[in-house]
């Protein structure tokens, strides 16, 4: 192994200022943005390697999400779009961690184990979110790809999403659309139009939302989306980037608090929308006549959508296996109506999206989506072929021909890569203008259980050890079965709790029949965790 190709790694601008650990979590490094500057740079060197391991083009997202401001962090992008590799994880985490004096021996050491040939050239595709600490940490990241002469493509402020779009393009010679913004933007819009077509609005269904933006990079995308769709949709935006960011708005303060975020007006049963701050989480939710508040979130979703599936491929005639990945945090009333009603199969894994996605993946069609409204639908490649030939069948009726080119068109307009707040928003509102629906009926279909999230702080949140898609405790000992006894005094009662992967923190999850009681269960669940 050339130990020479990594001679100009060693660069005291980004040495490692600080003892801590740092871990490679649920959604990649994440933490007080001040702290990052040689994380990004080990990152940047990490990504050139895994490029040349790949053979691919690798992507690298500067963002903390739903996070608040002072915090950053960074997610490696594997070429077919999915989060980094399981095992590559623990590599990450190893580099993060080095002292300096041996960077360059683990560099060789990954080299090595990891069979790379170093001559083969390397492509890192890099965005950012609008935080203040991005560009600081840009440019530390870029040091490091440069410092092991990778190729950049700098897409500048993007959604994550947007990212991981123009990296699976790119990896696939344009197969899957143009590697570019524009190409991105042109290609979601286009089809959104098409489907839509005359009819701009349709029975009860009214072509409009107010988009909450989380003051992040979504706002950004979404004023290019109004431009493309010109007068088809109309984005009402707010929080578009003067306000904090994610601070009372976005999607996750919207689901954690359910309540309306700041600024969006109060108008009774209008639609509205928001997402988060790097744009890969969406929800629903709107006010109605008494004032009170109404959650759709990404269970709602991916019962609509998976319900709009079902229609499509019974009506069209065409038989292929549709499925559909939650997470222990999705409602119990969602579950039983997926299991009962719509009678699709569907799984619970892990938190966190790649172990949805990959789940979904031993589907012909998998819809995932976390409760928090992160996910989307894919598609094997035996599928889309399926759904392509099918609407060109002139043996069809009339009305299986019409489902059939709607499967077809529908499915263009997702982005497989990864959850996409705003091709998810455009998904969502295809479906429901085709139904005719309001936002009231759309919620008419289930009844959520009262639900509530709490954050319990603890000294190390690692003591807490899960199985079974996170819905047991393995450790404490003892610890499942005290929860077990408190769930059971509870009607419909179901609690869980589990080490956050992105804050230092214990997570309790309650629902339960009475919405007086659940926060008392999710307190008394917490108590057992201080
Ligand atoms: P953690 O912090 O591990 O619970 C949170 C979300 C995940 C996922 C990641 C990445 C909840 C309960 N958890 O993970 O679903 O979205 O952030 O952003 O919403
Ligand atoms: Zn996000």
């Amino acid at each position: 192994m050339e130990s020479s190709y990594f001679n100009n790694v060693v660069n005291a601008e980004y040495s490692r200022k600080n003892d801590g650990r740092i871990e490679y979590g649920t959604a990649g490094f994440r933490t007080k943005s001040d702290v990052l500057e040689h994380v990004l740079y080990r990152m940047g060197l990490l990504a050139v390697l895994r490029s040349k391991a790949k053979k691919a083009a690798i992507g690298l997202m500067i963002t903390a999400s739903h996070n608040l401001e002072p915090d950053n962090g960074i997610k490696l992008v594997d070429p077919a779009g999915e989060m980094l590799e399981a095992s590559w994880e623990m590599i990450a985490t190893n580099l993060a961690n080095v002292l300096d004096s041996d960077l360059i021996s683990m560099l060789v050491h990954i080299s090595t184990k990891e069979n790379i040939d170093l001559s083969i050239p390397a492509t890192v595709i890099i965005g950012r979110d609008t935080r203040k600490s991005s560009p600081i940490l840009l440019k530390a990241a870029l040091a490091g790809i440069k410092a092991l002469n990778g190729n950049i493509t700098d897409l500048g402020l993007v959604t994550t999403p947007q990212l991981h779009y123009v990296v699976v393009c790119t990896n696939t010679d344009g197969a899957y659309g143009d590697p570019t913004l524009q190409g991105y933007y042109s290609k979601l819009t286009a089809v959104f139009k098409s489907i839509r077509g005359t009819e701009i609005n349709n029975g009860k269904y009214i072509s409009g939302v107010q988009l909450d933006a989380a003051n992040g990079v979504g706002a950004i995308a979404a004023k290019e989306f109004r431009r493309y769709l010109e007068n088809v949709l109309d984005i009402k935006l707010f929080n578009d980037g003067s306000g904090d960011l994610n601070h009372m708005c976005g999607a996750d303060y919207v689901k954690v608090q359910q309540t309306l975020p700041l600024n969006i007006p109060s108008d009774k049963s209008v639609r509205c929308v928001s997402i988060d701050g790097d744009a890969d989480r969406v929800v629903y939710f709107y006010v109605d006549e008494n004032n009170k508040f109404h959650l759709l979130d990404g269970d709602r979703i991916a019962t609509l959508v998976a319900a709009y599936f079902k229609e499509l491929l019974e009506t069209s005639g065409l038989s292929l296996q549709l499925g559909l990945v939650q997470t222990a945090y999705a409602n119990g009333g969602s579950t039983d109506y997926i299991s009962n009603v719509l009678k699709v199969p569907v799984a619970c894994v892990p938190t966190g999206v790649k172990h949805l996605h990959k789940k979904a993946l031993e589907f012909d069609i998998g819809v995932y989506f976390e409760a928090n409204g992160h996910g989307t639908v894919i598609f094997k490649d035996i599928a889309k072929e399926a759904i392509k030939n099918h609407a060109k069948n002139e043996m069809l009726s009339t009305t299986q021909r019409a489902a059939s080119s709607k499967l077809r068109d529908v499915t263009n307009l997702i982005n497989e890569t990864v959850g996409d707040a705003l091709s998810d928003m455009l998904l969502v509102e295809t479906i429901l203008h085709a139904k005719g629906w309001d936002v009231t009926e759309w919620e008419r279909s289930y009844n959520d259980l009262p639900n509530t999230q709490l954050k319990v702080r603890v000294k190390d949140r690692n003591i807490i050890t899960t199985t079974n898609a996170e819905r047991h405790c393995l450790t404490p000992i003892c610890l499942q079965e005290e929860i077990d006894k408190i769930v059971s005094k509870y009607s419909r009662g179901r609690s869980f709790v589990r080490p956050s992967g992105t804050e230092d923190i214990i997570r309790v999850y309650a629902e339960c029949e009475s919405s007086s009681d659940v926060n008392k269960l999710a307190v008394e669940v917490a108590s057992l965790v201080y």
